[in-house]
């Protein structure tokens, strides 16, 4: 039998059998004579969630930072002593290191499926997120990623696939317009690390900054361990750009902007989510002054609910990076989904997680028919002294109770 699709009413029978996605912890005792009148504890019950990131490689910073996310999630679901079907649920996170590498995340969304995780939280890379999406949705497995933003993720037709962010059709348009309109870029250069993220984005940036009237004077592109750029930057130089744009990553764009002031290179540096990091800024040091960034949401600082957030999540693990707040949303969706079916059954949860309606720590959250979040905002930041300082929102649902949008603050750290 398909243990994802064993019928509830065996589960609920089969005390001694493992449960889907969950291991039996205690078996009801036989109430004492003494004790008969006491109801007895719920059965407690562990229902695995599982979460890949990259641990190892030059982003792990921001794969640990995921993982956090969803591990601060997981304590405080535990704390709330959650029943679903009459069970006290204990949540335990089965954290997976994908290396960045589309193989490994293929290989590490196998071993989740077998060792029958109730949903994934992840990847944190488009790259590795689009091809293991296809393991999750043939074993039924629902799977939210808290920072994938390339669209082919959520266009494959899967029922399984979900975001808790903006995509990169948004963001670059975002990007491209807010250069050559705000920035005024008549001529802008486009880098991309030739991943899934990076290259998708810098194609989204090139169609918005055109349509605004910019010039591309430059496609170049490196690859995501990189770390010396001098070559494609001194051909750059020659082409005299306004801006340039780095599809890619902190560990990217941290030495690059580096290796752009060693050339005295002066063009504005711009780039999305996955550069727009406290790690740049420690990476790329007073290089870093003045880079304009945008992240895949609202500031977490601005929501009602990410005050709390960001305080726990500093004071247990330190500096966030950037999507911690969303992986912390989306374990916290998928056990909202089952609660809604009093289910921890992937097969009987999983429709529930398309009619989220949850007021996260980074909105609200609700999903469209393709498992795209509703209302993705995009946020543009400054780096001013050391920091990232929010400069505008577009888009983004806030939570019933969300106080008026505030004027720009430092963000995040
Ligand atoms: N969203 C940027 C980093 C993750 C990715 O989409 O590859």
């Amino acid at each position: 039998m398909n243990h994802l699709r064993m019928p509830g009413v065996l589960i609920a029978l089969a005390a001694s059998v493992a449960l889907i996605g969950c291991g039996k912890k205690e078996e009801p005792q036989a109430a004492a004579p003494a004790a008969a009148a006491a109801a007895p504890a719920p059965a407690e019950v562990i229902v695995k969630i599982g979460h890949v990131a990259p641990l190892t490689g030059p982003i792990a910073h921001l794969g640990k930072d995921n993982e956090n996310g969803a591990r601060l999630a997981v304590d405080d679901a535990n704390a709330q002593k959650i029943t679903i079907d009459g069970k006290l649920v204990k949540f335990e996170l089965l954290g997976e290191d994908d290396q960045a590498d589309p193989k490994t995340g293929t290989v590490v969304a196998q071993k989740l499926v077998d060792a029958k995780v109730a949903g994934v939280v992840g990847h944190l890379n488009s790259g590795t997120t689009i091809p293991a999406s296809s393991i999750y949705n043939q074993a039924g497995l629902p799977q939210i990623s808290p920072s994938a933003t390339n669209p082919k993720y959520t266009q494959q037709g899967f029922n399984t696939a979900f975001r808790v962010m903006a995509n990169d059709i948004q963001q670059g348009s975002v990007v491209g317009t807010y250069a050559a309109k705000d920035m005024g870029a008549k001529t802008i250069a486009i880098i991309d690390d030739r991943t899934a993220y990076g290259q998708g984005l810098a194609d989204e940036v090139e169609k918005a900054a055109k349509a605004n009237g910019a010039t591309v004077v430059a496609r170049e592109f490196t690859n995501d361990k990189a770390i010396d750029f001098k070559a494609i930057l001194t051909k750059i130089k020659a082409t005299n750009p306004d801006v340039i744009f780095l599809g890619g990553m902190d560990a990217v764009g941290g030495p690059m902007l580096k290796q752009m002031k060693e050339l005295g290179i002066t063009a504005q540096f711009t780039t999305g989510d996955g550069g727009c990091s406290p790690e740049l800024i420690k990476l790329a040091g007073d290089a870093s002054e003045g880079v304009i960034c945008t992240q895949a949401g609202l500031p977490a600082d601005k929501l009602p609910n990410g005050q709390k957030f960001l305080a726990d999540f500093t004071s247990k693990y330190g500096q966030i990076q950037i999507y911690s707040p969303y992986s912390y949303d989306a374990v916290m969706v998928l056990i909202d989904a089952m609660k809604r079916a009093n289910s921890v059954d992937p097969v009987k949860y999983l429709p529930e997680v398309g009619k989220t309606s949850y007021d996260g720590v980074t909105g609200k959250v609700e999903f469209d028919e393709k498992g795209d979040i509703k209302n993705g905002a995009i946020t543009v930041f400054e780096i001013k002294d050391g920091k990232l300082v929010t400069l505008k929102s577009e888009g983004g649902a806030m939570p019933a109770a969300a106080p008026a949008a505030a004027p720009a603050t430092e963000a995040k750290q």
